[in-house]
């Protein structure tokens, strides 16, 4: 096995203009990152180009520029298609994030195929975007919501999602990641079981995709979805992939331009994959921007971007289990870069306040996740998380930030 190339985090940095800003009089320190990582400057630059040089409608035009602008979008198709190693471009439909890619197979897959009483599987790990879009299903479709339980240290049981299979089992809808705890979740062996009741499955990567390399071949999952603004892209675009043979049988999610093959007032026909999901103009601009991103990911390498950021949160568990009164909530022993806590006596709100005023930028309050807040007694933590670009000294300013929180509130 070749050792890991260490990142060179310093000159990395560098290619993230925002992280040279200052915030409230003090070097940012950034440790938002599962809310949205920052831009690298190639990002930015083609967002700008295409404005600049190539802007125009795509799909539809026959001039120089509307050709250039399908080129770009259609390349930018594929190159997200080579990121998760789908088989087909037209399984990679462009949506404006995770929580559209959930809702657009809940809205069109699942009114299809799940009727009252079958099943849709979930876990007590889920972000409301993995919730709601099928409570809001189950409530059409006379459905049953079945959640796989959370073990103690964030892990999931696995011995309950066994005996909760069935051959009402229709779809299981499973996070990668969780955003909350950081929990890799066994996405394999979750699909593998379900395949063995021909359920479906649905993975919601969109704390993953910064993360771990991502194969949806080999995970042999029936649907994968993914924010681009997670993944050092822009906001506003995403991916749902999907395997061809479910996108080809499911009904168009919302109607309009392009998702058209033509119409007349009597009758419509659709268009073929993968526009028959992608109605009205899309974010161009987004895509290519989502592409620069994968681009510059995946030139830095997955493999030890994952390791500079498990040697983070590993020295970020050791430093703030220092911290007096401090608990971390979530210790699976598969975790992605996530660090939820809670700090005896004072609330996150506090907390994410009083590291605000020292340009610390954290995240606190539920994170979307209420039921797994309620799972671990708790309303709310203060979490940080980890990018490519953050150091060891991020975090002992994160310690330091937290030792002053902790004088403020013993006063
Ligand atoms: N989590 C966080 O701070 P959108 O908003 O569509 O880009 O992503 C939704 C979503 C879906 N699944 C998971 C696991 C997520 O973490 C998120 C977004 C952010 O944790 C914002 S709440």
């Amino acid at each position: 096995m070749t050792a890991l190339a260490k990142l060179d985090v310093a000159a990395l940095r560098k290619d993230f203009p925002i992280l040279g800003r200052p915030v409230r009089g003090r070097p940012l320190v950034y440790l938002d990152n599962a809310a949205t990582t920052q831009k690298p400057q190639c990002v930015l630059d083609a967002i700008l180009d295409y404005y600049r040089n190539d802007n125009a409608n795509i799909h539809r035009g026959v001039h120089e520029l509307s050709e250039r602008a399908t080129e770009a979008y259609e390349g930018a198709r594929e190159r997200l298609r080579r990121f998760l190693n789908a088989a087909h471009a037209r399984e990679i439909i462009f949506v404006r994030g995770a929580t559209e890619g959930i809702n657009l197979v809940a809205q069109s897959w699942g009114r299809l195929a799940v009727g009252p009483g079958d099943e849709i599987i979930l876990s007590h790990l889920e972000h409301h975007s993995n919730i709601v879009p099928w409570q809001m299903l189950r409530d059409q479709r006379g459905a049953v919501l079945r959640v796989i339980p959370v073990l103690d240290n964030g892990e999931l049981d696995l011995a309950a999602y066994e005996r909760m299979l069935g051959p009402r089992t229709k779809i299981v809808a499973i996070t990668h990641v969780s955003n909350a705890l950081g929990t890799i979740t066994p996405v394999r062996r979750i699909i593998q079981l379900a395949r063995d009741w021909g359920a479906a499955v649905l993975v919601d990567g969109a704390q993953a995709a910064a993360h771990l390399p991502i194969d949806v071949r080999a995970l042999d999952c029936d649907f994968y979805v993914l924010s681009g603004h997670k993944v050092y892209g822009p906001t506003g675009i995403g991916v749902l992939y999907g395997k061809q043979e479910r996108l080809e049988a499911m009904p168009p999610y919302q109607g309009g331009g392009d998702m058209i093959e033509s119409v007349s007032f009597e009758r419509t026909t659709f268009n073929t994959l993968p526009y028959k999901f992608e109605a009205g103009t899309p974010h161009i601009a987004g895509a290519i921007g989502l592409r620069a991103a994968v681009d510059y990911l995946e030139q830095v390498g997955l493999e030890p971007v994952a390791a500079h950021e498990h040697e983070l949160l590993d020295y970020a568990t050791q430093a703030l289990g220092q911290v007096p009164g401090l608990r971390i909530l979530g210790t699976a022993r598969e975790k992605a870069a996530v660090i939820s806590f809670t700090l005896n006596g004072v609330h996150p709100h506090d907390v994410g306040t009083i590291l605000d005023q020292q340009g610390i930028a954290v995240r606190t309050g539920h994170h979307c996740a209420q039921p797994v807040m309620e799972r671990f007694g708790v309303a709310a933590t203060t979490r940080a998380s980890f990018a490519l670009y953050n150091t060891r000294e991020e975090i002992d300013a994160l310690v330091a930030g937290l030792d002053k929180v902790r004088r403020i509130f013993e006063r």
